[in-house]
């Protein structure tokens, strides 16, 4: 891992910086957002470096099913029996400004579609 780049992601996988950590296992973490956009704002990123969504190649299907499934068990944790969203941000113009593949776990709120 040490030679992994320093994006704020990474810290935290590595324990190098603070978050509120609500899964790990070996292949992903979950954590919630610094800086919420709904009453529960969780982030699932994979251990694995992942700069976009674009990165993705055939051998991330499993990581990629796995962060699905982990997001479906949170949101029945924390409660989102309403309904909740699921966002990926790939790249600049997307808004995604941590260059670390992460899923975006939304809910608590009426969402508006289509999104801004
Ligand atoms: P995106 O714009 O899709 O790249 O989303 C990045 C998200 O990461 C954004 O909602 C804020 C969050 N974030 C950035 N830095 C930190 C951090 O240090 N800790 C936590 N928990 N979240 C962070």
């Amino acid at each position: 891992m040490a030679m992994l780049p320093n994006n704020i992601f990474l810290k935290i996988i590595r324990k190098e910086i603070p978050a509120k950590v609500i899964h790990e296992d070996d292949l992903c973490l979950a954590f919630h957002d610094v800086n919420p956009q709904a009453p529960t704002h969780v982030l699932l990123i994979p251990k694995k470096e992942i700069r976009t969504h674009a990165d993705l190649t055939d051998a991330d299907a499993g990581v990629m099913g796995h962060l699905h499934l982990v997001a479906a068990k949170l949101a029945k944790q924390l409660g989102l029996s309403a309904g909740y969203r699921l966002v990926i941000n790939n790249d600049e113009q997307a808004g995604q400004t941590v260059p670390h593949l992460h899923l975006h776990l939304l809910g608590g709120r009426d969402m508006t579609w289509p999104p801004g």
